[in-house]
């Protein structure tokens, strides 16, 4: 067989499937679960980790929770009425996770501890040929659901790799290290940072904020479930549906200030700006605190209780910069170190430039990397990349979502992958892929859109932007109207050609 790659040798065969998945986060399961639902059996589920889950599995930092509510972040087919509270701590999310995959009956059809190396397109088979660090796979059809918050980022600072002491990125917790009692320095404040940081406060010796640029921070209505809920959403039917419905309308309104008119996010910045008055007396603090660009700019985030966390005495929020580490502190620019035993990276993921886009090599050779970094990071309804016949996206370019919960997104992608999948089997198709024409007509309408949304226009800086300051993240308008477009499989986009008529 005509193998590319390295881990291929003269023993090994390929194992042949009709369908991979790589990924077993909220998309790639769910995909697991609606190909089975449609009756295919030939397919498997690559995944480099040991459980699924994604990046719900790996980020166990202490205090780990979801900023959506429960019942919208969860499957609208596998409902769970026993959410404790109204915003779900991370291994409520995993064990929510772990009992669908168990409950769908789709582990056996997983290979964990299966890292990909590469996928690479060959065209005289129509196949993928996907390199793992366990097997060689031949795929005619594979779903990427690799996720985009999977990849740490870690800080470019000088002398960070010097550092004598225990170090970790947020997504990657030391479990085994214990911070009591420490002297503990924490990178960045964003999402993850702001749910570390109250966390170690009361159990460290000295904490040491640094803070490149102030997040905006709404109240958490965070509370229990009665026991009167959890009856109603057990035993009353539609009680459940109803609340997910009420929910997610409340957090579609967003919409237009976010994407359409951002004077409309005036409420919620005084909102939050109302939420720093309560929560931080002192002055010098709250003008540090206080951000410098449009709320909705970068991820609303939602806290009651990081700001009271840096008014501690053993909190210092450092807003100097960094300037080096040494191997036993941190430098900031005004020249003055504070020693310190760890260092917590909260510094976020490689969004816009994933690392894995550079071991996709789609028709003409090129790897997604560079098909990117030539024509912009660029998909159709976030599901395909022309260039790559025979490949789907789950949380593809522009479907990522600044308010409500990316579930629903991964769930309008099923619908459309899955049927496209249905359409190439009753179809005989044997390549199929996305036009350019399409794509660029597609991504022309994304980007004017985008131009006039508050996370071009908020005067920040964020990972939604690529390098090139365009944003090629998220989804611009209602998530129904996402929905509304990947209903069904659009074969007019597509350029394809029947399994007959392909070479032999
Ligand atoms: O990462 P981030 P995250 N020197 O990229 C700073 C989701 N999420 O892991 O703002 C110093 O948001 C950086 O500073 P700046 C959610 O979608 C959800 O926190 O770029 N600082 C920023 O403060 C979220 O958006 C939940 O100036 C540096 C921070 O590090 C996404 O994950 C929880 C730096 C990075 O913030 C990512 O969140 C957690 C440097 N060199 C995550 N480089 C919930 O559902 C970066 N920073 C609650």
């Amino acid at each position: 067989l005509p193998v590319t790659g390295t881990t291929a040798t003269p023993e090994t065969t390929p194992r042949e499937v009709d369908t991979l998945i790589i990924g077993s986060g909220f998309a790639g399961l769910g995909a697991a679960i609606r190909l089975s639902q449609e009756g295919k059996k030939n397919f498997l589920v690559l995944e480099r980790g040991s459980d699924v889950g994604g990046t719900w599995r790996d980020n166990t930092y202490p205090g780990a929770a979801c900023d959506v509510p429960s019942h919208l972040y969860s499957y609208s087919f596998a409902l769970n009425p026993n959410w404790t509270r109204s915003f779900s701590p991370q291994p409520e999310i995993q064990k929510y996770i772990e009992s669908v995959s168990r409950k769908y009956n789709v582990l056996d059809k997983h290979v964990f501890g299966c890292d990909v190396q590469s996928a690479t397109w060959n065209a005289e088979r129509s196949r993928w040929i996907v390199e793992t660090s366990k097997d060689t796979y031949v795929a005619k059809i594979v779903i990427s659901a690799v996720g985009a918050l999977c990849e740490p980022s870690l800080p470019d600072i000088t002398g960070i790799e010097g550092f004598e002491g225990e170090i970790f990125h947020s997504a990657q917790w030391n479990h085994d290290y214990d911070l009591t009692g420490k002297r503990v320095a924490v990178i960045g404040t964003g999402a993850s940072a702001i749910q570390i940081v109250p966390q170690l406060a009361d159990k460290v010796a000295q904490l040491d904020v640094y803070q490149r640029t102030a997040p905006w921070i709404l109240p958490r209505a965070d509370r229990e479930y009665t026991a009167v809920e959890k009856f109603a959403f057990t035993h009353v039917p539609g009680f459940q549906r109803l609340s997910r419905l009420g929910i997610y309308l409340m957090r579609e309104t967003q919409v237009v200030g976010l994407a359409k008119a951002p004077v409309f996010m005036k409420p919620l910045q005084f909102a939050a700006e109302r939420h720093l008055r309560r929560q931080v007396k002192d002055k010098a603090l709250r003008r540090k605190v206080t951000p410098n660009f449009q709320i909705g700019c970068k991820r609303m985030l939602i806290s009651n209780n990081y700001f009271p966390a840096l008014t501690r005495p053993n909190v210092d929020l450092v807003t100097d910069g960094i300037a080096e580490v040494t191997a036993t502190g941190v430098v900031d620019r005004t020249g003055r170190t504070r020693e310190v035993d760890a260092i917590v990276v909260a510094t976020g993921f490689h969004v816009t430039d994933s690392p894995t886009f550079a071991g996709i090599f789609g028709r003409d050779g090129r790897s997604l990397a560079e098909v990117f970094e030539t024509g912009g990071q660029q998909g159709y309804k976030g599901s395909s990349i022309a260039n790559f016949p025979n490949m789907f996206f789950l949380v593809g370019p522009n479907t990522g979502l600044g308010h409500t919960s990316m579930v629903f997104m991964i769930e309008s992608q099923l619908n459309y992958v899955v049927d496209a999948v249905n359409v190439i089997e009753r179809n005989d198709i044997g390549t199929i892929e996305v036009r350019k024409d399409a794509q660029d007509r597609y991504n022309r309408d994304l980007q004017e859109k985008l131009s006039h949304s508050v996370w071009n226009n908020g005067g920040c800086a964020s990972w939604y932007l690529d390098k090139h300051g365009n944003n090629t993240t998220l989804w611009p308008a209602f998530t129904f109207e996402f929905r509304n477009i990947t209903r069904t499989f659009d074969l007019e986009a597509y350029d394809s050609v029947n399994a007959a008529d392909l070479p032999a």
